[in-house]
């Protein structure tokens, strides 16, 4: 892909999801405990970040998206990921059926054989944070479910 059209699809993308480095800053002054600082400064070490403002923003836009959970109708995107064991009966069948039931807001399926038995799906989800909720608590009934895990962002 040439170059330009690739700016200028980062541009759509920084847009859409507000994070343009390029755009307004608002400056803020917060007070904490010293030790929630020290505790704050060692993770960002432990996970590589050198930029505490950086890292208190990913902080804020969890906080939100956490927040998004009880505001069902906010839109969000992210991936369901869940292992079963291929060998339980009907489990394959009604995780399909549930998927197409949920069409509207499933993208895609990742399958991964584990081992013999076991598998791990990845499902990628893009759209209300309730429907996307209802979607997981609908898999996470099947019998044979073996863990699942939601992770998810909002705009
Ligand atoms: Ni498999």
């Amino acid at each position: 892909m040439n170059r330009n059209n690739d700016i200028k699809e980062y541009s759509t993308i920084f847009k859409k999801w507000r994070v343009c480095p390029m755009v307004r800053v608002d400056r803020i002054s917060i007070s904490t405990p010293p030790e929630l600082l020290r505790q704050f400064d060692d993770s960002l070490r432990t996970l590589g970040y050198t930029d505490r403002s950086k890292a208190l923003q990913i902080a804020m836009k969890n906080f939100v998206t956490e927040y998004a959970w009880k505001q069902g109708q906010q839109k969000g995107a992210g991936a369901i990921l869940l292992t079963y064991d291929h060998e339980s009966h009907g489990l394959q069948e009604a995780l399909t059926d549930v998927q197409h039931h949920y069409r509207s807001i499933v993208n895609s399926t990742t399958h991964i054989h584990l081992d013999e038995s076991q598998c791990l799906e990845m499902i990628s989800v893009q759209g209300r944070m309730d429907h996307i909720r209802a979607l997981a608590k609908a898999i996470m009934k099947i019998r044979g479910i073996t863990q699942l895990k939601l992770s998810t962002v909002t705009p």
